[in-house]
Order: C-alpha cells, then sequence, then structure tokens
C-alpha cells in the first residue's frame, strides 16, 4: 500500500492586466499621468485624508528647523564667549615651516594644542587643566623649597652600607610595601629641564641629516606602519601600531623637527587606534609604544599622548591576570586575550621586570594606581624567588609557578639584560627611596663581577661573558652595552665609585667590539679570547653573529660615559660609529637597514629592515651625546626607559 498523495499545495494568483497599445516608457509625462489618474481614482475622503497628513507634516517641519536653528544660535553664542574668556595657549611649537621644506609635505595648520617647542624643552604639571599648566617659576621654586625643607626636618637620615656600598637614602627611605603606595601626583614640582643649546653643532647636525634621511624613508615607503623597508621600498608590520612613527616622536622633539613631529602628532590623532584584533608582545609595546606616548606628552605638553597612553596601557592589563601574577608575554588589545608564546608557559625574565618605569608614571600620571600595583608584585616576586645566583636571574619565568625555569644559566644579554637596567633605573626614578630595589642592584653587580667578568687576551679587555651550569662562555651580545651607561648613572647617582672604573672599562671594550670590525660597526654577539696566543684577536666573530640591527647600546653608553665624565674621546669614537652607519647602512632611496656582515666592507649585505629603535634609540642617543650640554634632557630630571624614551625622576635631588 502506498500512502495517498498529499494534497496539491494552494496557489495564489495575482492577476495582472497589461493595458493594450500604451506601454510603459519611463518618461516623466508617463509618470505625471499615472499619478494624475491615480489621484482622480480616489475618493474624496481619501483624498481629504491625504491632503491633511500632508499638511500636517509641513507644519511639524517648520516648527522643529525653528526649534534647532535657535539651539545652533545659541551654541555658536557660547563657544565664542567661552573663547573671548579663555586664555589663549601659547604654540609648543612654532607655526611650522612651508611644506618646501621637504618635498612631497603638505602644508600643516600650527596646532593650537602645543604650549612651547624646541628649543624650550619643558616638564609639565600633567592631567590638570591648561591653568594649572600655567603656574610661574617663583611659586614652582617657592615650592619646591618648602617642600623640601618640610621633608628634611621630619626626616632621620640614616646610611644604607651593603657590600662596600655606601648609600644616603633619600627622606623615606624603605622597604616597598605589598600594596603600591599612593603614587605621587604630578605636581608642579616635576623637574623642568633648560633649553636646548640654540644651535646645533656640526656633529649634532650630522645626526639630524641622518635622521631626516630615515624619516624621509619611513614617510614615503612606510608612513603608519610598523616599519621600513628600506632596500625594497615598502615595509613589514609586527603589531601594526607605527611602531616606527611613535618610536620616533621624542627624537623628532629633542632633534628640533617641528614639521615632522607634527605630521606624525597629526598621524596619532586621526590614525591610531588600538581597538584592534591584534596580538602585541607586552615588553616590547610597552618600552616602545607606552613610553613614546607618555615621553611625546611630557616633552610636548600635549594631552593627546597621555590620553593614547592611558588607552593603551588599559588594554595590557590583561597580560598581568595569570595564576602567579607575572603577566603573560602576549596581549591582544582588542580583545582582552592575554597568553603565553605558542610553544611554552614561561615568560621572559627581562621582558616582565622592564615594564615598571613606565607602568609606574602611568599611574603617576592617571592617578590610578592599578598600573603601578600590577607592575611592582611582578617585582616583589621576583625579588624572593630562588634560583638566583649573588643576585643573577636566570632568563625565563614560568607564568603559572611564578618560579624561575632553565635554572642556572646567567647572562647579562638577550633575555636578561634590562632586568638589571630596571633596578637601578626605578630607584632613580622613585627619588631613591625604595632601597630594595637598590639592594638587587647593587648585589646583582656584585655576582657580575664575580661570576661573568673576566679579561681578553692580549688586549686585556674587560668583558661580560655567560655562565651556564657552572661553565664560562666568553661570549658577550652586543646588548650587554648598555651596562657600561647603567653603571655610569649609578655612581652619578651616589653608588660606589669603582662602578664608574667598571663603567670604563666595559665602555672601552664595546668601542672596540665597534672598531675591530671592518666596518666600524659591532656584530650582534662576540666571543672574547682568553688565551694568549700571539696570531689571535681578542675580540672572534662567529659567521652565524656577524650582522648588525642598527641597535643602540655602545652609543647609548657613549652617551653616559660622556656625559658624567667629560671626556671628548667619548663624543670622537661616537663620531666614528655614525660615520660607519652612513657610510655601511644607508640606503640612497631613504632609510638605513640593518646588515647581515660588519666584516665585509665591500658587501655588507643589507637585510632590509630599519628596526623602530634606529630612530627611537640610536640616533637620540648620538644626538645627546654630541652635545656639550648637561642640562639637555638632564639625568638628574629624566630617567631614561629601556627604549631611551626619558620620563621624569620623580622626586630629584633639590628639587631641580
Ligand atoms: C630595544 O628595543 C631596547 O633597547 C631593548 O632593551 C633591547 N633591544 C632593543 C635595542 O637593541
Amino acid at each position: 500500500m502506498y500512502p495517498p498523495p498529499p494534497p496539491a499545495p494552494r496557489r495564489d494568483f495575482v492577476s495582472v492586466t497589461l493595458s493594450a497599445g500604451r506601454t510603459y516608457d519611463g518618461s516623466k509625462s508617463w509618470r505625471r499621468r499615472s499619478c494624475w489618474r491615480k489621484w482622480k481614482q480616489l475618493s474624496r475622503l481619501q483624498r481629504n485624508v491625504i491632503l491633511f497628513l500632508l499638511t500636517f507634516l509641513m507644519l511639524c517641519g517648520l516648527l522643529c528647523y525653528a526649534s534647532v536653528a535657535d539651539q545652533w544660535r545659541a551654541g555658536n553664542g557660547r563657544s565664542a564667549e567661552e573663547r573671548k574668556r579663555r586664555p589663549v595657549d601659547p604654540p609648543v611649537l612654532p607655526a611650522p615651516r612651508k611644506a618646501e621644506d621637504l618635498p612631497g609635505v603638505l602644508p600643516q595648520k600650527p596646532q593650537r594644542h602645543f604650549r612651547r617647542g624646541p628649543p624650550n624643552l619643558q616638564i609639565r604639571a600633567p592631567s590638570k587643566g591648561s591653568e594649572d599648566r600655567r603656574q610661574d617659576d617663583t611659586k614652582w621654586r617657592d615650592e619646591a623649597v618648602g617642600d623640601a625643607r618640610r621633608e628634611e626636618r621630619h626626616t632621620r637620615r640614616t646610611v644604607v652600607s651593603w657590600r662596600g656600598a655606601v648609600i644616603e637614602p633619600q627622606p623615606g627611605t624603605e622597604l616597598p610595601t605589598r600594596k603600591a603606595e599612593a603614587p605621587p601626583r604630578p605636581s608642579s614640582q616635576a623637574p623642568r629641564i633648560q633649553n636646548q643649546a640654540a644651535s646645533p653643532n656640526e656633529r649634532q647636525r650630522a645626526v639630524i641629516d641622518a635622521f631626516r634621511h630615515a624619516w624621509a624613508g619611513y614617510r614615503k615607503f612606510a608612513w603608519g606602519h610598523d616599519e621600513l623597508k628600506p632596500v625594497s621600498r615598502s615595509f613589514s608590520e609586527w603589531f601594526g601600531l607605527g611602531l616606527t612613527l611613535i618610536d620616533a616622536l621624542d627624537t623628532m622633539w629633542i632633534l628640533g623637527l617641528k614639521k615632522e613631529f607634527e605630521e606624525a602628532r597629526k598621524w596619532v590623532s586621526k590614525k591610531l587606534r588600538f581597538q584592534k584584533d591584534v596580538d602585541v608582545n607586552l615588553f616590547e609595546s610597552t618600552i616602545r609604544i607606552l613610553g613614546g606616548l607618555l615621553s611625546a606628552y611630557h616633552l610636548s605638553g600635549d594631552d593627546l599622548f597621555l590620553k593614547k597612553a592611558e588607552d593603551f596601557g588599559n588594554r595590557l592589563m590583561p597580560a598581568f591576570r595569570t595564576p602567579s601574577k607575572i603577566p603573560y608575554s602576549d596581549v591582544n588589545i582588542g580583545t582582552g586575550a592575554a597568553h603565553p608564546p605558542r610553544w611554552t608557559s614561561d615568560s621572559t625574565v627581562a621582558e616582565v621586570t622592564s615594564i615598571q618605569l613606565e607602568f609606574r608614571e602611568l599611574s603617576r600620571l592617571t592617578g590610578n594606581k592599578k598600573f603601578q600595583e600590577a607592575a611592582e608584585e611582578v617585582t616583589r616576586r621576583v625579588h624572593s624567588l630562588p634560583g638566583k645566583k649573588d643576585g643573577l636571574v636566570p632568563m625565563f619565568i614560568n607564568t603559572h609557578s611564578g618560579l624561575f625555569t632553565h635554572m642556572g644559566v646567567f647572562t647579562l644579554g638577550a633575555r636578561a639584560d634590562s632586568y638589571y637596567e630596571y633596578l637601578l633605573k626605578q630607584w632613580v626614578q622613585g627619588g631613591k627611596k625604595e632601597t630594595q630595589l637598590l639592594e638587587d642592584y647593587l648585589e646583582a653587580i656584585e655576582g657580575i663581577r664575580r661570576h661573568l667578568l673576566r679579561r681578553s687576551e692580549p688586549g686585556k679587555l674587560a668583558f661580560v661573558g655567560e655562565l651556564a651550569h657552572g661553565r664560562f662562555s666568553a661570549k658577550m651580545d652586543h646588548l650587554v652595552c648598555f651596562l657600561p651607561g647603567t653603571l655610569a648613572l649609578g655612581a652619578h647617582h651616589g653608588l660606589p665609585a669603582d662602578h664608574m672604573e667598571l663603567a670604563r672599562a666595559l665602555m672601552d671594550t664595546c668601542y672596540q667590539m665597534n672598531r675591530q670590525m671592518e666596518t666600524g660597526l659591532s656584530p650582534e654577539i662576540v666571543h672574547f679570547n682568553l688565551y694568549p696566543q700571539n696570531d689571535r684577536k681578542d675580540v672572534q666573530v662567529k659567521p652565524a653573529d656577524r650582522h648588525n640591527l642598527l641597535r643602540p647600546e655602545t652609543v647609548e653608553s657613549l652617551f653616559y660615559l660622556h656625559r658624567l665624565t667629560g671626556d671628548p674621546k667619548y663624543q670622537d669614537w661616537g663620531w666614528e660609529i655614525l660615520q660607519s652607519f652612513n657610510t655601511y647602512t644607508r640606503v640612497p632611496s631613504g632609510g638605513y637597514s640593518s646588515i647581515s656582515n660588519v666584516q665585509d666592507p665591500l658587501n655588507p649585505q643589507p637585510r632590509d629592515k630599519m628596526e623602530s629603535f634606529f630612530l627611537g634609540e640610536t640616533l637620540k642617543y648620538l644626538y645627546l651625546l654630541f652635545s656639550d650640554d648637561p642640562s639637555l634632557l638632564s639625568l638628574d630630571a629624566y630617567v631614561f626607559n629601556t627604549e631611551a624614551h626619558p620620563l621624569p625622576i620623580w622626586a630629584p635631588p633639590g628639587g631641580a
């Protein structure tokens, strides 16, 4: 048996009547005639209803128009009033030069947000209204002196002695508490720096020329992208956040490149958006983007940069949501999803301990303690971890257990370097009050001396090698060349004089790492010769390590050494290095390129990449090195983050 067939579906039919002889031709007259016929076909009642509705709608329209017009008039009147009442801010930067100064640059309007510009660098009292920012200098100085005296009266000064270091702590010295102290709020006591030298000297002009050349390449081929690929005249993306542009903002300010700064500022204002589904590395984006924005804010006084910094800082915070409070390496700034690298749940020690200067400063500026608390929690946990060797730390830390992993390997190079740098710099940033940071730093320097410091043969160059499970390796990354500068900075801030001696010795070595190469540029890694043999040089390079990425560390330390000793030989060494960069890494069409072989001057093999730190750090430090004015970004007023972005010292001794 088959089931009966289903009933046929009911169909609705529409009947269409086509009028014979009259076809639609789409003409206006056809449409007019058709409408009129329809109108005539309506009943009288229908026509009256339609006419009533149309009249009603017209009346409503007229009434609305009258009221909106009133509001517009009132609104315009108010802002005109306000404009009259508000004193006009003098622009930070003078009106930009004409577009002809740089081919292809569109004319820029002067920005009203600027207050004063190079050569007048200034730290402003942040997060306040513009009135607050205009406090006069006399009042500022009186308050600073008064506060310093009050503090002096109420503080008993003690002497902290640590392994030969005799340090007079600043008033209020104490161990950090578990909760971050309320960050010192910005005030008119923020340190200020003197005017930049009226006109750059010849060597500084050469740096400006190098910067312009690098910037021209970026501007032409990579505008708004992360990095320039100067040889292929294109770009590469890492985070897709205009990394080079942000990293370079404060360098442009310091070099007095007003037009370039304004154009970049406009990009930040119009194009930089952090609501993006993109993973960023917490450390790299903190030191380059957050640090760059904070520094640009301090130098220019432009709130735009602080707003962007706060937005970005908020988006990084999910990285700290881990079982151990040791942050993940990566965080998605659009979705807030944070995670370690794909192959491990470890983070790098240098990365999690070199974000504190920036997070602390962000808290100070915004008044929101969460940034500082999250970052300082990491410092506290790392401070008390087992697995260190006389203050030296391993290279990895687990985000679940919060413990060091891959124990027994110690280096001052990649993955550990800036841990040591930030111990000292946080202590300086906070006004030399956080004794625990100082103790960890001093202990680490002693650990370096004991386990990692050796002399090469035949030249007896002092160098910092590596230790792996008790075995010493005479390997030194170029990255380690930050250390002479950091040691010199510590000595300047009252740490033992033998730190400066070590700084000088290591500086000589870092210079030789450049000098002994055929191009005059250091390779990424060198190995030192430990045994006296006539035919061997002190500095050896393996084929895989012969590249130079335009890194800053040697010139960074040259800057500190010159600034703090006054010895002009450091400027001469920096000048040699700048000339080498120009000879071997400058790409004619714009930009500079990292190279693959520093030992082949005939074919250094450009790698087609200009790292953002070449503009953010290398050229900035060269410019500062060639300055003979110690008040240009004074080391008593500013501390540079590990990407060379200057941040103010919170309570500089003497208040100046
Ligand atoms: C920069 O991003 C920073 O200086 C960091 O601390 C180390 N690496 C590069 C420069 O070499």
